[in-house]
Parts: structure tokens; C-alpha cells; sequence
């Protein structure tokens, strides 16, 4: 018997996520190394945690806790990121947050596309950084126009992705054999193209205005410009990258290592110079920097007044130093960073009580409750409240990578100029905001476990 029944959307991210590490390991092989040392460390931590294997353990993630996180891609067009909504909604990830590189020199505005809720997330937490080119953010007029009309002119899905997307909008789902197909599909437009859409004159004019036009513009389609997998402790894979022969950026990107870990640290090993063709009378050989390798470990959402608290905290760091693209400062850096975010309270019932971060609440087996108050009850132990991990990103983090990818030279200036409204006109919807969607999980919880609990006015 064959069967149409509709695949789960997350079964298919699972999927696409599978197929698109298989790929970037076979066009990077640097990559292949750092999931390898990832694997090891990993392993490592947990030989010596065995509380933290037995809880990872516990929820399923034991298994898959080396899988990939996150990855990126830059596109060119409006038309591009709606379609992309579209793409990533056949796998149940949504755009989640709107982030505004260019007060941090880089001229994209961005979103994640993620899965919503915690089941989803479990299941697989694959997300794409996403983010479009700022054409308006570049002065010469001309450049300007030259750069749009490539751009308008490529086509960067192939006509069966379209289809099966269009398919899955109008009958719900795909079923396995379509889901199948739509994942080798959409794989294409990720794929690595050697052979320049632009002549090397125009690609060196692009670059010349910003080495991240060049990337976006130059190219068939929006390669996977990085993979992140999870690890237990990216100090030690930052420190060991150079002994399996490759390069970290200077510094981990976000907040210092501490005992409460919060929001996000991320670091990279620098991008890869890849041998390009580009087209012309006679075809010129050239190169190109833009693909890479990246780890995350995350830590505690933060409310908006945590999150107004990391922010200051970080900006007094970098008016004291900033990390050099050399890592000449590197020791510095981290000694500042430390000492400044002594003022980051680094005790869970601390971070809650000042209402820094988000958490959620869980009753435990230990008898009744006789209060609604969830303070008594947490004190009582009747209830239980756990950190809510952030799933985001964070700007000045993400500016870090991209520079550090881009290439040592590629600090420019912008006038800061957040629009939000224009992407998400270019998108075709609305951003989910972080802030609240953290603040409901955190109620809902609260509310189930009074529930629970038998309080029934909760
Ligand atoms: C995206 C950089 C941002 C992150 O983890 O913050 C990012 C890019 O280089 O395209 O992936
Ligand atoms: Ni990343």
C-alpha cells in the first residue's frame, strides 16, 4: 500500500539539516575536523559528568548532542527572503527575532528561522541565521544599480523546490516520497558554486565596496556560509583548534565563561580561501574567503532587563578594549571581559530574583501545596524552576563572526539604521519577538504546574 500520509514537519528539518552537514563536509573539509574535535571534547565532558550525561540522557539529547545547531546564509532580494520563508516553513521554522548588523559595520539585516517551542526544538533544533544584503547602505550610486541587476536576474531555487513548496502550502504537507525529493531540492540552494556569476573586474569593484556585497552578489545562490555544532565546552575546542591544523578567530564571541552560563558564546575558525572562476573572454582564475566553521553553547534567556544589563556590561568592556583580529590582545581581552561581568549576578536564584533571566517551573513529586504563592512553593520544594536555554542570537556576536570571516580589513562604518518594518514588508510577515515568546513559555509553565498542583485559581 502505498502511503500519502503527511510528513512531520520536523522530521523533514531533521532531515535537511542531516543531508546539509554531509554536504558541507564533503565541500569543507576544515569542517570534517572541527566536528571531529567537537565530538571528542564532548565526549571528554561527559566522561567527567556524569550527572550532566544522565540528564541529557534523560531528555534524548545524548545521542544527538554533537548535531549542528545552526548554520547562515546571505541573500540578495527581497524576493529571495520571501520565498525563503516559505522554504523553511515546509520544516516548521519560523522567523524568530530581527537583527540589525549594520551599526556593527556589516550592511545585512537579519533574522533566525527556527523551530518554535520547546517539543520542536527537541526534536531538532536546526536554525538558519538569515540575512539580506543592504543595498541602500552603499554610496556609489552605480555600483549600487549594477549589483541589483544581477541580482534581480538570478534565480537561486530550482523549479521542483518551487513546486514542492507550493505543493506543501496547498495540501498541508508533503508526504514521504515529495518530502524526500524537497529536501535534495532545497539543498541546492545552498550548494558551494566555484564558477563566478560576475566578471573578476566586477567582482573586485564589488568587493572594494564591501568584501560581504562580493559574497552575496558574485554567486548563483546563497551558499551555507557556516555550520555550528553544540559543544560542552568551547574553551577547550578554542584552545585545541590550532593543534588539528586550524585557525580560531582571536576571541569567543558574548559573555565569559561562568558558572550560571547565560545567552549565547560562539567562536569560529576563520574562513577558507576557496578557488573561484570567473567568467569572461577568457575565464580569469581568482579566490574567494567566505566559508567557515563555527561552535555555540548556550546558556540562560535573559529578560529585557537582563538583557539591557549584558548589553551595558559589554559595551563598557569593548570602550576598554577591543579584541584585535590578530589575537594579539586576546589575554587582555578576556581579563577585562571577566572583571566587568563580575557585575552579572552568577548565582541561579539570584539571576531570578532580580529578574535577569527567564524560567521554567515544573512541580516535583514532593507533596502538596498549600499556598499559591510560587516563591513559597519553590522554597517548599513543591515546585521546581529550571533556566529557559536562549535560542537566539545576538548581534554583536554575530558582527564578530562576520568580521572575522570577512576578512581583517572588512571594519567599516554605517550610520546605524535599524528597519525593521522593511524586512518584514521584504519578508512577508512578522518577526516572532523573543522577549515575549521566553515570557510565555515562563507563564505557561508557572500556570500548569499551579494547575497541576490543584491550585484552582491559578
Ligand atoms: C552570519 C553570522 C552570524 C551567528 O552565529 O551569530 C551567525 C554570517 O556570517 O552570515 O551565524
Ligand atoms: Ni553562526
Amino acid at each position: 500500500m502505498t502511503s500519502t500520509a503527511k510528513i512531520a514537519p520536523d522530521l523533514i528539518r531533521a532531515r535537511f539539516s542531516a543531508a546539509m552537514s554531509a554536504m558541507y563536509r564533503n565541500e569543507v573539509p576544515a569542517y570534517g575536523t572541527l566536528l571531529t574535535l567537537v565530538a571528542q571534547v564532548n565526549a571528554e565532558v561527559l566522561a567527567d559528568d556524569t550527572e550532566l550525561a544522565q540528564s541529557l540522557s534523560q531528555i534524548d539529547q545524548l545521542d544527538r548532542i554533537s548535531e549542528e545547531r545552526h548554520g547562515a546564509i546571505r541573500l540578495g532580494t527581497a524576493e529571495e527572503l520571501a520565498t525563503m520563508r516559505r522554504l523553511f516553513s515546509v520544516m516548521g521554522m519560523f522567523p524568530v527575532g530581527y537583527y540589525d548588523l549594520s551599526e556593527a559595520g556589516v550592511p545585512v539585516h537579519s533574522t533566525a528561522f527556527r523551530p518554535v517551542g520547546e517539543a520542536a526544538l527537541r526534536r531538532n533544533p536546526f536554525r538558519v541565521f538569515t540575512s539580506l544584503l543592504r543595498l541602500d547602505l552603499i554610496s556609489d550610486q552605480a555600483l549600487r544599480d549594477e549589483a541589483a541587476g544581477i541580482l534581480a536576474a538570478r534565480q537561486i531555487y530550482t523549479p521542483a523546490c518551487l513546486d514542492l513548496i507550493a505543493k506543501a502550502e496547498a495540501e498541508g504537507g508533503l508526504d514521504e516520497a515529495d518530502a524526500a525529493h524537497f529536501v535534495e531540492e532545497a539543498i541546492e540552494t545552498f550548494r558551494w558554486h566555484s564558477d563566478a556569476l560576475v566578471s573578476a573586474d566586477l567582482y573586485h569593484r564589488l568587493h572594494d565596496a564591501h568584501r560581504l556585497i562580493a559574497d552575496v552578489v558574485s554567486f548563483k545562490g546563497p551558499h551555507i556560509n557556516h555550520l555550528t555544532p553544540r559543544v560542552l565546552d568551547i574553551d577547550a575546542v578554542q584552545d585545541r583548534m590550532p593543534a588539528h591544523g586550524i585557525a580560531p578567530k582571536a576571541v569567543i564571541e558574548g559573555p565569559p565563561r561562568r558558572k550560571c552560563p547565560i545567552l549565547l558564546r560562539q567562536t569560529s575558525f576563520k574562513a577558507l580561501q576557496e578557488s573561484v572562476t570567473f567568467p569572461g573572454d577568457a575565464s580569469v582564475a581568482g579566490s574567494h574567503t567566505a566559508r567557515f566553521g563555527e561552535i555555540e553553547a548556550r546558556g540562560i534567556a535573559l529578560t529585557p532587563k537582563g538583557r539591557a544589563l549584558y548589553d551595558q556590561l559589554l559595551d563598557r568592556v569593548r570602550a576598554r578594549i577591543t579584541p584585535a583580529a590578530n589575537g594579539s590582545n586576546a589575554a587582555e581581552y578576556v581579563a577585562v571581559l571577566e572583571e566587568v561581568f563580575a557585575d552579572f549576578p552568577d548565582d541561579w536564584a539570584q539571576i531570578r530574583a532580580e529578574g535577569l533571566g527567564y524560567f521554567e517551573w515544573t512541580p516535583t513529586s514532593l507533596g502538596q501545596a498549600d499556598s499559591d504563592d510560587p516563591e513559597a512553593l519553590l522554597a517548599a520544594g513543591v515546585l521546581r524552576c529550571d533556566p529557559i536555554v536562549y535560542e537566539d542570537f545576538l548581534p554583536v556576536s554575530a558582527a564578530g563572526i562576520f568580521q572575522s570571516n570577512l576578512g581583517d580589513g572588512a571594519v567599516q562604518d554605517f550610520a546605524a539604521s535599524p528597519n525593521q518594518l522593511k524586512f518584514e514588508a521584504d519578508l512577508g510577515a512578522a518577526v516572532l519577538d523573543e522577549f515575549a515568546h521566553y515570557a510565555g513559555i515562563e507563564q505557561t509553565s508557572l500556570t500548569a504546574s499551579l494547575r497541576a498542583l490543584g491550585r484552582a485559581n491559578a
